[in-house]
C-alpha cells in the first residue's frame, strides 16, 4: 500500500504501521517508567492484542456478500461489559456537580438529555474520533496509534498511561457497518478501564428506531439471537451525554470547545453550566431549554426563524446536538434542513449564525470557541472538504473538515484553531459510506487558545 506523508510535519515520531499516513507530531510522547500491573476482568481476560487479532480474522466489510454476521464476541462477555459500564457511570455521575440538582440515571429506559462540562489540564492531549459505524478495524487502529505514541499502556492498551491523556468519541458507533457490537465492546473496555478519561457523546444512531433500519438490530439478532442485549444497549444509549463542553485555561480566562455528534441545539443556553466553578459539571437538558437562541440571531437579521421556536422550546426537542449540520458556503447564514424535509425542527448553520451563537454563549470568564463534531458525511460540500484533493494533489482539509477557513485552505498541519468555528471529523472507512480515508484527531490544549493545535492522522484506505 502507498505510504504518503503530508507536508509540513515538524517531526515524524512514528508510523503506527507502514500504511499509516500521519501529519504529526511535534511533542514527545509522555513516558512513564512505572507500568501498573493490569488486573484482568473476571470475564474478559482477553488482551487488546488477542482481541485485535481475532477481529482482524473477521471478514472485511463487503468482502463476502453472504456475510453470516460472524463475531468473536460471546453474548455474556459483551453483556458483562455493558453491566460494568452501568456501574462505571453510577460512580461517574455521582462525581459530577449537577446544576439545578437534577441528575441523570446511570441506567435508563428513557431518553435522558444531559450535557457535561469538563475542565482538563492545560497540557492535556485529547484523541478524538468521529463516527465508527461498526468499523472495528478503525477503532483498533486508533488504539494502536495512541499506544505507539506512548499515551496508552503497551502492556494493556485498553488502559491510559499518560497523566494528561483523554479520549473522546463523537457518536454513531453502530449501524451502516458490520461490527457495531465489537465497536461497543471495545469502547466499553476503554471507558470501564479509564472512567475519568474516556468520554462518548450520543450520536443520532444511538437510537433503537434508527438501529431497526440501518443494520444494528439485524446484526445483534444474527450474532446473538437475543433481544436481551439490545435492551441493555438501548439503556446504555440513554446514559450518554449529548455534548461534552471541554475547557482549559485558568479559572478567570479559559477556552471551551463544544464536542457533540451533530451541532447546535438552538434552545439550549449553556452559560449557567459553563460559568459554574466546578471542574466537572453537568445539567439535564430541559433545565436550560428555556434559552431562545433565535433571539441571539435577531441582531444579524435572522429573527424570521423564530416561529420555529415556540413556548420556549424548539418544536422538536433535544435533537440539535445529535442531528444538525453546517453550511460550507460561508455566505449563507442559516437554512432549514433537508434532514427533516425542511419542516423547521432542524437547521443548517452557516458561518454568520454559528459565530453569533458562539459569541452569545461565551461569558465573562470564558470564550466558547468552536464546535467539534462528526455526522455530516452525505453532504457533497462537506465531503469535498474532508476527503478530496485539489488538482495539484493537495488535500483540501487534511481529513478533518474545518469551517470557515477559505483563505487558509491547504494549511500546513497541525491546524491552528484560531477562528475555526466548526471542526468536522470523518467517518471510519469500512462502512456503507465507503470513504477512502481513515482520519482522526489529536488535540493539544494550552493556556492560550492561540497555542491549541489539532494534529490529524490520515490513512489512505481501500475496503477491498
Ligand atoms: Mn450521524
Amino acid at each position: 500500500m502507498k505510504k504518503k506523508i503530508i507536508t509540513g510535519c515538524a517531526s515524524l515520531l512514528l508510523c503506527v504501521s507502514t500504511i499509516m499516513l500521519i501529519s504529526c507530531v511535534g511533542t514527545s510522547a509522555h513516558e512513564e517508567r512505572h507500568v501498573e500491573q493490569h488486573i484482568a476482568y473476571k470475564d474478559t481476560s482477553t488482551t487488546f492484542y488477542d482481541w485485535k487479532k481475532a477481529c482482524d480474522a473477521l471478514p472485511r466489510f463487503n468482502e463476502d456478500i453472504d456475510n453470516p454476521m460472524k463475531t468473536v464476541l460471546q453474548e455474556d462477555v459483551l453483556l458483562k461489559q455493558v453491566d460494568l459500564f452501568f456501574e462505571t457511570m453510577k460512580a461517574q455521575l455521582a462525581k459530577v456537580y449537577w446544576i439545578d440538582s437534577i441528575k441523570p440515571s446511570s441506567q435508563s429506559d428513557h431518553f435522558q438529555a444531559y450535557v457535561e462540562k469538563l475542565m482538563v489540564p492545560t497540557d492535556a492531549v485529547i484523541a478524538i474520533h468521529g463516527d465508527f459505524h461498526g468499523d472495528i478495524r478503525a477503532l483498533n487502529r486508533f488504539i494502536e496509534t495512541f499506544t505507539s505514541r506512548g499515551f496508552l499502556d503497551e502492556k494493556n492498551p485498553f488502559k491510559i498511561k499518560a497523566k494528561n491523556f483523554y479520549i473522546l468519541f463523537l457518536g454513531d458507533y453502530v449501524d451502516r457497518g458490520w461490527y457495531g457490537a465489537e465497536v461497543i465492546y471495545t469502547i466499553l473496555r476503554l471507558k470501564n478501564e479509564n472512567p475519568d478519561r474516556v468520554f462518548m457523546t450520543r450520536g443520532n444512531h444511538e437510537d433503537a428506531e434508527l438501529n431497526a433500519h440501518y443494520g444494528f438490530y439485524d446484526e445483534m439478532m444474527k450474532k446473538f439471537s437475543s433481544s436481551r442485549l439490545l435492551k441493555k444497549v438501548g439503556q446504555l444509549y440513554n446514559v450518554l451525554p449529548l455534548a461534552l463542553y471541554l475547557g482549559a485555561g485558568n479559572p478567570n480566562e479559559f477556552n471551551i470547545i463544544q464536542c457533540c455528534h451533530g451541532g447546535i441545539e438552538i434552545g439550549f443556553d449553556p452559560r449557567a453550566l459553563l460559568e459554574h466553578s466546578s471542574q466537572h459539571a453537568g445539567v439535564c437538558f430541559n433545565v436550560l431549554m428555556q434559552g431562545d437562541g433565535f433571539k441571539a440571531l435577531a441582531p444579524i437579521g435572522l429573527a424570521s426563524f423564530a416561529p420555529y421556536f415556540k413556548n420556549g422550546k424548539p418544536i422538536d426537542t433535544a435533537n440539535g446536538f445529535m442531528w444538525t449540520d453546517f453550511i460550507v458556503n460561508p455566505t449563507k447564514a442559516l437554512a432549514l434542513s433537508p434532514r427533516d424535509g425542511y419542516t423547521g425542527t432542524l437547521f443548517e448553520y452557516g458561518k454568520q449564525a454559528t459565530k453569533q451563537l458562539l459569541q452569545t454563549w461565551s461569558g465573562s470568564s470564558y470564550q466558547l470557541r468552536s464546535i467539534f463534531r462528526a455526522h455530516q458525511h452525505s453532504d457533497e460540500h462537506m465531503c469535498n472538504r474532508i476527503f478530496n484533493y485539489d488538482k495539484l494533489g493537495h488535500p483540501y482539509d487534511l481529513g478533518v473538515g474545518k469551517l470557515w477557513i477559505d483563505g487558509r485552505i491547504h494549511q500546513v498541519a497541525p491546524a491552528i484553531l484560531d477562528d475555526i468555528a466548526v471542526v468536522t471529523f470523518s467517518v471510519a472507512p469500512e462502512t456503507e459510506y465507503g470513504w477512502p480515508f481513515h482520519s482522526f484527531g489529536e488535540l493539544h490544549v494550552a493556556p492560550d487558545y492561540k497555542d491549541w493545535r489539532l494534529y490529524v492522522y490520515q490513512q489512505s484506505w481501500k475496503t477491498n
